[in-house]
């Protein structure tokens, strides 16, 4: 297997998190996006929406979509669950995982290319990146408030993929220098799960 990967870049990062969490490695490949490397047409025979991560499989065919990668890798690697062991708690961990992404990630990466020109074409707009900004709160205000019983992860007492994605979002608040004041439990998660191994993959 090879990862296509970058390092700046979340949805790499979510992926890399939840790597380094099992105890996994795979040979990465460095696709520099902020130099259109994405756009080529050697990557975009491997992945045509031309995004990162991409998993190349053994026999040279490519999986696409962070979140698909990880539920393969887990399916590989069910030791120790990252999605929880019951039907029940895998909907719950799925919930709160697309919560963090949907709603965090993505809401973060809007901001952040409304703020920084590094991607090829995309062009700051000061006013769209307040819209936002505004546009976190929700997500962040509902992480928050799940957070306030002092569990050390996302889920509960377990690390899961929710914190895999919720780390992999505010890491790129950071990267961007974006100044978003993260409610105080979610800073506190956030502040914890840094000083684990896998904050550095
Ligand atoms: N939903 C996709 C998103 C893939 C994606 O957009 N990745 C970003 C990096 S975080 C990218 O490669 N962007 C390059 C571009 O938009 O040109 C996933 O989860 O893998």
């Amino acid at each position: 297997m090879k990862l296509y990967d970058f390092p700046l870049a979340p949805n790499p990062r979510k992926l890399r998190v939840y790597l380094a969490e099992k105890g996994i490695e795979i040979p990465k490949v460095m696709v520099n996006i902020t130099r259109g490397a994405q756009h080529t047409p050697g990557f975009l025979a491997k992945n045509p929406m031309g995004g990162l991560p991409v998993l190349e499989l053994d026999d040279g065919s490519c999986l696409r979509e962070s979140l698909a990668i990880i539920e393969y890798l887990e399916e590989l690697h069910p030791e120790p669950p990252m999605i929880g062991r019951t039907p029940l708690e895998r909907a719950r961990v799925r919930a709160l995982e697309r919560s963090a992404d949907v709603g965090l990630l993505m809401g973060v990466a809007r901001v952040f290319h409304a703020t920084h020109a590094v991607l090829p074409g995309r062009v700051p707009d000061a006013a769209l990146a307040a819209r936002f900004r505004k546009d976190l709160d929700k997500p962040a205000n509902y992480l928050d408030g799940l957070l306030a019983d002092g569990r050390p992860f996302a889920a509960g007492e377990h690390v899961t993929i929710a914190d895999c994605t919720l780390f992999a979002a505010m890491e790129f608040e950071r990267t961007g220098n974006l100044d978003i004041a993260w409610p105080a439990h979610l800073a506190r998660w956030y502040e914890c799960f840094r000083t684990r191994p896998s904050a550095s993959a």
